[in-house]
């Protein structure tokens, strides 16, 4: 396979929500679809026998929440599927902040008996920001729910999104039966199998099908059928780039315990997700200041520092100056690289090039001068270089050898006298 087909064909996405929505769980089951295991365990099962193997961790296992976020790899029909689990609670949203950084689309699950809650509002925010593709999988449809309806107008409204009900339920509760896949105009009933620790059976067939009215007690499908006329009638179209824009997200019903809707959502997912962007690996960034946390502070423009950082797996930042904590917290609006996005600091005056580091020194224009008219040369050139550089000891030397900190201060000076004239 060459690259390209490589880089296309995967998709890295996080799941993400406030706790207990159902992230395991669903994580559980879209891997029963890649073959990695072929009986996904549930966290609810009795906890000594079965625990989710996304929840590795002897304090996760016991106390049934995700505290780290586990990345699991699987290929399903061609594709190569890196899906990463992230932690609801709050207390541990930093490893969930870092793995956005690094997904390509995201999962959002959300309970539909609460909607959007605190945490998912959280997270969105980041993914919104960052202009993640977000598909949306309304879980827990098995139990009392909230009205579809109502939940999506929620998502509407509480999040500014525009969305696209890829598939509409057949019945809430007790009499969620299956769903209405709109894009292929098909139904799929679900089969109950133990706690969905089976791919579920389905049949599909058209919703005037004899078999669904049959199957779905009468109101909910005479009210589903109702809301699926409606949504036509909305002639909303189903456009991929605004998915991939981050402008609207793909609905989903379902119920991850049992299994129901899941594989739906995969297949639409792998075929609408963002494929891989080009993040760095390791970036370094020099700002004026920094406390030991990576807390940065730069001035003048800094157009894509914050872009890179957020998108770069690794990142080192070097500073004009440490500054205090205490410093940074008496005015966080300063902030233009928060502590989560960095991996090191480390403090290097006179770490930029000039140019880049606003208010702080100038170019050594002297200096540039007299390398130009040697660079006519090539004999006067290999003398400069030999001097300057090759001769050096380190960087203090070269320093020295041109003007010294007496040089630096005038430089800095430079900067000022004209920042001053611009302003
Ligand atoms: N009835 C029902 N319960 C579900 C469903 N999906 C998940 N649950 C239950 O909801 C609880 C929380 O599920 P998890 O998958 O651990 O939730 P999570 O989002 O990973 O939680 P954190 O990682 O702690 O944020 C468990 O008791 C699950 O069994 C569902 O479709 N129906
Ligand atoms: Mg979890």
């Amino acid at each position: 396979m060459t690259l390209k087909q490589e880089i296309e064909r995967r998709r890295t996405f996080a799941v993400i929500s406030h706790p207990d929505a159902g992230k395991t769980t669903l994580t559980e089951k879209l891997l029963l679809y890649g073959g990695a295991k072929h009986l996904a365990g549930s966290v609810t099962a009795r906890r000594k026998e079965q625990t989710t193997s996304s929840d590795w961790m002897e304090l996760e296992k016991k106390r049934g929440i995700s505290i780290s976020s586990t990345l699991l790899q699987f290929d399903y029909e061609g594709y190569r599927v890196n899906l990463l689990d992230t932690p609801g609670h709050r207390d541990f949203s930093e490893d969930t902040y870092r793995v956005l950084t690094a997904v390509d689309s995201v999962i959002m699950v959300v309970d539909a008996a609460k909607g959007i809650e605190s945490q998912t509002r959280k997270l969105f925010e980041i993914c919104r920001r960052r202009e993640i593709p977000i598909f949306t999988f309304i879980n827990k449809m098995d139990r009392p729910t909230r009205h579809p309806l109502e939940l999506i107008d929620e998502i509407e409204d509480t999040l500014q999104l525009n969305v696209f009900p890829v598939n509409w339920p057949l019945g809430t509760g007790f009499d969620f039966r299956g769903v209405y896949d709109r894009m292929a105009r098909q139904v799929h009933l679900f089969e109950k199998t133990a706690r969905g620790s089976q791919q579920a059976t389905v049949s599909v067939s058209g919703l005037d099908d004899p078999l669904v009215a049959q199957k779905v007690d009468e109101a909910s499908y005479r009210e589903a059928r109702e809301e699926v006329e409606l949504l036509e009638a909305a002639g909303a179209e189903f456009n991929p780039q605004d998915v991939l824009d981050g402008d609207t997200t793909p609905i989903f019903f379902g119920s991850a315990l049992n299994n129901f809707g899941v594989e739906l959502l995969l297949k639409y997912f792998l075929k609408y997700a963002a494929m891989p962007a080009i993040y760095p690996d390791v970036s370094a960034i020099h700002v004026h200041e920094a406390d030991i946390y990576g807390n940065c502070r730069a001035r003048g423009i800094t157009v894509s520092d914050f872009d890179v950082a957020r998108a770069s797996k690794r990142l080192i930042i070097t500073c004009e100056r440490l500054i205090s904590n205490e410093e940074i917290r008496r005015d966080p609006s300063y902030t233009v690289i928060p502590y989560w996005c960095v991996d090191a600091v480390c403090e290097v005056p006179f770490g930029s090039y000039p140019g880049n580091m606003y208010g702080e020194y100038f170019s050594d224009e002297e200096h540039l001068r007299k390398w130009l008219k040697v660079e006519e040369s090539p004999e006067e050139l290999k003398k400069f270089l030999q001097k300057n550089i090759f001769s050096c000891k380190d960087h203090f030397e070269y320093i020295e050898k041109n003007g010294g900190m007496h040089k630096m201060q005038m430089l800095r000076q430079k900067e000022h006298m004209f920042i001053g004239a611009r302003a």
